[in-house]
């Protein structure tokens, strides 16, 4: 990997990985709908909205690899959903396959899974669940990369991001809390394994309490070192403070599944 492009530079998680990947690969462009504040004089960064390809096709030009994190990252209106993460999906995937980008990393999310009971431990084989717009928009972009896989040849990994951070936030993130050293290693293996064709990894820690069985990620070498029990008083002191969520706590996916909620009672399985 010569020429790493990321999309979503001036968010949270991009926002990181500007001084993670950093010396990481020879070339890295980094691209959102506005630079980040703090862009460096030693940083290339290109202006892109995902809604319109001439503008992304005009980012990948000359990229190996993509780490595409750019989108809407919580639920929406439809429409931004659907211009951010359904069109500016799709933009993106076919943008590289017309420039033979080899391959990407695909930042998809827990919430294509939220409606699943947090009691059940579930793997990569579960049909996905999604718990909102939002986590539609990552199932559809998790078939997309399958499309392009196996018609295209691209080599695509999707991660189900948990909750990126240098912290677990409450109980429920002490699931499914991913540190940031961790999500480097899950995308150096998205870029650099020479096995990867398509793979579902969940962004996940070494979290004693997690939701999702990663032996996927596992055999190709993940191994994660954050550990989400050393936050543990810290993250069940926050939780104390939040008010009881019949349904948001019984659900993996939290309040992305309470919101809007009208569905009766939570399923059992
Ligand atoms: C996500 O997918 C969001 O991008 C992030 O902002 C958090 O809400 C996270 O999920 C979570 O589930 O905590």
């Amino acid at each position: 990997m010569q020429k790493v492009l990321v999309t979503g530079a001036s968010g949270g998680i991009g926002t990181r990985l500007r001084t993670l990947l950093k010396g990481v690969y020879p070339q890295i462009v980094w691209s959102d709908i506005g630079a980040p504040a703090d862009l460096g004089s030693d940083e290339t960064f290109v202006v892109a909205d995902l809604a319109k390809m001439d503008e992304v096709a005009k980012a990948v030009e000359g990229v190996e690899g993509i780490v595409h994190l750019g989108g809407h990252s919580v639920e929406g209106p439809w429409d931004t959903i659907l211009n951010a993460n359904i069109i500016g999906c799709y933009n993106l995937f076919e943008a590289a396959r017309v420039a033979r980008v080899k391959r990407i990393v695909f930042a998809s999310s827990n919430h294509a899974m939220g409606f699943y009971p947090r009691r059940r431990k579930i793997g990569i084989n579960a049909p996905v669940r999604p718990d909102s717009r939002y986590g539609v928009s990552k199932a559809f972009g998790e078939a997309l990369g399958s499309l392009y896989a196996f018609k295209h040849g691209l080599r695509v990994t999707c991660l189900r991001i948990g909750n990126f951070g240098d912290a677990p936030l409450d109980q429920r993130r002490l699931s499914i809390w991913l540190a940031p050293q961790d999500l480097v290693q899950l995308i150096r293996i998205g870029l650099e394994h020479p096995d990867i064709r398509y793979e579902i990894f969940y962004g996940a820690s070494n979290n004693e309490r997690g939701f999702w069985d990663n032996e996927a990620a596992f055999r190709y070498g993940y191994r994660p070192q954050g550990r989400a029990e050393d936050f543990r008083d810290a993250a069940l002191a926050e939780q104390a403070r939040l008010p009881p969520d019949p349904v948001g706590d019984w659900y993996q996916g939290g309040p992305f599944c309470s919101a809007e909620y009208d569905g009766g009672e939570p399923s059992p399985v």
